[in-house]
Formats: C-alpha cells, sequence, structure tokens
C-alpha cells in the first residue's frame, strides 16, 4: 500500500496561494483515501473513499504556509492506522514567497507494526473487496509497540554505525547527508506515526534553529506530533558528524535517526 509506489510518498511543492489539482487513482484492491492536512475544508481536504478501480479529482487551494502531512484515511477512517503504518503517507511544503530555497532536506519517519490481526478491527480482512489476511498487528499499535521506525522508508537507512571501541554496524551501505558548516539548510521533517511522538533533536551540540521569518533560536529538542510536519532552518556551526535523531533513547535501536556530516 503505497502513493506512486514509494514510502513515503512523493513529496509535494507549492507556493501559498496555488490551487493544486489532485486525482486520486486507486490501483489497489482495496478502498483508499486522502486526507491534506495543507488544505481547509473537506471539500479540498478530504477525498472521501475511493473504491479499487476508480478514482477521483478535486482542487485545494494552498493558502497556509508551513510542512504538512498527507494520508490515506482508509474507508472514511476505518483501517487509517493501517494504511499510515504501511506506508501511505507523505509530505505537502506550502512555501512563501521569502522562504529560502536550496539545501533543502526531506526526512519522514514512520512505523510498522508486522503481522496478526485482531477482532473486531481485522485491518485489511475487512476492507471491502479485500481477499487478504492483514499483516498488521493490531495490538502492537494499540500498544505504541512497533517493530520497527522507518526513517525515509526504511530502517537504519541513514545510520552507518554506533560506537567507537565497541563498533556495532548498523547499515554499511547509509546514506547520509551531506551539508557545509556554517551553511543556512533547511530540514522539512514528518512524523507519519501512526502513534509516538518524536522528541527530535540533532545530536553534536546546539544548533541554530530558526522557523521562516522568526529570529534564529538555539535549541536542543523540537517535539514532532504524530501526523504533522515542521520546516526548521538549521545551521551546523562546525565540521562534524551530527545526528538527527528522536532523542527517546530507545527509538535508534528501532532504526529512526540520520547522520549529517558538514564539512
Ligand atoms: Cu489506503
Amino acid at each position: 500500500m503505497t502513493f506512486n509506489g514509494t514510502v513515503p510518498g512523493p513529496l509535494i511543492f507549492a507556493e501559498k496561494g496555488e490551487v493544486l489539482n489532485v486525482t486520486l487513482r486507486n490501483e489497489g484492491d482495496i478502498v483508499h483515501s486522502l486526507n491534506f492536512h495543507a488544505a481547509f475544508g473537506p471539500s479540498q481536504a478530504l477525498s472521501g473513499s475511493v473504491e479499487q478501480g476508480s478514482s477521483k479529482s478535486w482542487t485545494m487551494r494552498l493558502d497556509f504556509p508551513g510542512a504538512f502531512l498527507y494520508h490515506c484515511d482508509g474507508d472514511n477512517l476505518n483501517g487509517m492506522w493501517e494504511h499510515v503504518a504501511s506506508g501511505m503517507y507523505g509530505g505537502i511544503v506550502v512555501r512563501e514567497e521569502s522562504d529560502p530555497v536550496g539545501n533543502e532536506f526531506y526526512v519522514a519517519f514512520s512505523e510498522i507494526y508486522g503481522t496478526k490481526s485482531h477482532p473486531p478491527f481485522l485491518g485489511n480482512a475487512s476492507m471491502p473487496g479485500s481477499t487478504n489476511a492483514s499483516t498488521f498487528d493490531i495490538e502492537k499499535f494499540l500498544a505504541r509497540q512497533p517493530d520497527l521506525v522507518l526513517t525515509n522508508g526504511m530502517a537504519f537507512k541513514h545510520i552507518p554505525f554506533a560506537g567507537t571501541q565497541s563498533k556495532m554496524v548498523l547499515n554499511s551501505d547509509a546514506e547520509v547527508f551531506h551539508v557545509g558548516a556554517g551553511q543556512p539548510t533547511t530540514w522539512y521533517l514528518f512524523n507519519a506515526g501512526p502513534r509516538n511522538p518524536i522528541a527530535f533533536n540533532f545530536g553534536g551540540g546546539l544548533v541554530q534553529i530558526s522557523s521562516a521569518g522568526e529570529e534564529p533560536v538555539y535549541d536542543e529538542v523540537l517535539s514532532i506530533p504524530p501526523g504533522s510536519g515542521t520546516t526548521l532552518q538549521v545551521t551546523f556551526p562546525e565540521p562534524g558528524a551530527y545526528f538527527g535523531n528522536d532523542h527517546d533513547a530507545a527509538s535508534l535501536l528501532y532504526g529512526s535517526g540520520f547522520v549529517v556530516i558538514a564539512e
């Protein structure tokens, strides 16, 4: 279950005031939908349930700048949790003219809950048209116990190792981010959840963080609730390795986080 075949779904950029034309074509075998947090009012923000094999087109006016999540609502909320945890989410960024351009990074977190279903929430097995048993574990979901936390669609995608004296290799093919020391960067960070908040921190000391149009502040931890996005203007003060992480200390073990090398 994905939007356009990727987890996370495509990042959408728009200018404030733009009108976005959306077509949701359901090529799956169960009901899906779209919920755009960036739009105002149900007629623009919600697709409603779109049956398998059919499509729906509509328009929305993006009058509110910021970084917002979009996601599947399942069949009018039924199954929404499973569809989001399966990867049906993405980010939409609505820019103002004054926003900086360039040195931009997109990072989305989400949780995975495997593999058994439980009545009365039968997951996909309960969706109209479904012939498949669910692979979603509602008990783990209700207990906030994900198997993995994905960073841009994969656990440990952006973390090569932990430890120096006792090195634990996590992903020898990890993709780390590269930035210029002292250079301003923009981070669009999304937490699809669907359950746990993120205590976001850039390990490596304080970083200068400013929201668009506001005076810079120096901060340590910033909360990103499930179902939300945020934009950070960050300057990494000196060369070195920084770790964008959920400071909930267990999150690294679930695969969450990303390394930034400033040069
Ligand atoms: Cu869906």
